[in-house]
């Protein structure tokens, strides 16, 4: 069977160059903490208020017993629970987000905070704030009517201005 030559080249370039954007995704991926949501832990979403760590007095950052920092959320139609809220710069933090109701998603922008909410499940995702200043979070899976005014602020501040069991 005869290849042209042309032909040969464009189908060497065109294999090339989706194993070459596979490549590119991937180390992204790798190098910026991304990873898709893992966490398997279930929940029962329409009792979320009267459970022991997304009732609505437990929302926030705590610090568990090991002193890592972890920020409990909930993600109901339509906003993201609390609202504002301070969080130190340059610390990890493990942010746990339930859905009161529907299916939603978190991202803020300039870190690797990205996931999904499903209901029934607790997404677990951590990150660091790499600087100081006013760090939005969006929903970024359609929700309902209300979808683009579903939104969180975090407030990126230094260490020593985090009292915790604050929101702001
Ligand atoms: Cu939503």
């Amino acid at each position: 069977m005869h290849v042209d030559g042309t032909e040969k080249k464009w189908v060497i370039l065109s294999v090339a160059m989706a194993f070459a954007m596979v490549g590119i995704l991937t180390a992204y991926a790798i190098n910026h903490n991304i990873v898709p949501p893992s966490n398997v832990e279930t929940i029962d979403s329409v009792s979320l208020h009267l459970s022991a760590e997304f009732a609505e007095d437990k929302l926030g950052l705590r610090q568990t017993e090991d002193g890592s920092l972890v920020v409990t959320m909930v993600a109901a139609r339509y906003g993201f629970y609390p609202q504002d809220m301070k969080v130190p710069v340059g610390t990890p933090i493990t942010f746990r987000i339930a859905s009161a109701d529907v299916l939603h998603g978190v991202h803020t922008a300039g870190t690797n905070m990205n996931t999904m909410v499903v209901p029934g499940y607790v997404s677990e995702i951590t990150t660091t704030f790499p600087k100081t200043g006013k760090f939005p979070m969006f929903c970024n899976e359609y929700c309902g009517l209300g979808h683009d005014y579903m939104w969180s602020r975090l407030w990126v501040v230094p260490k020593d201005e985090i009292k915790l069991g604050d929101t702001l």
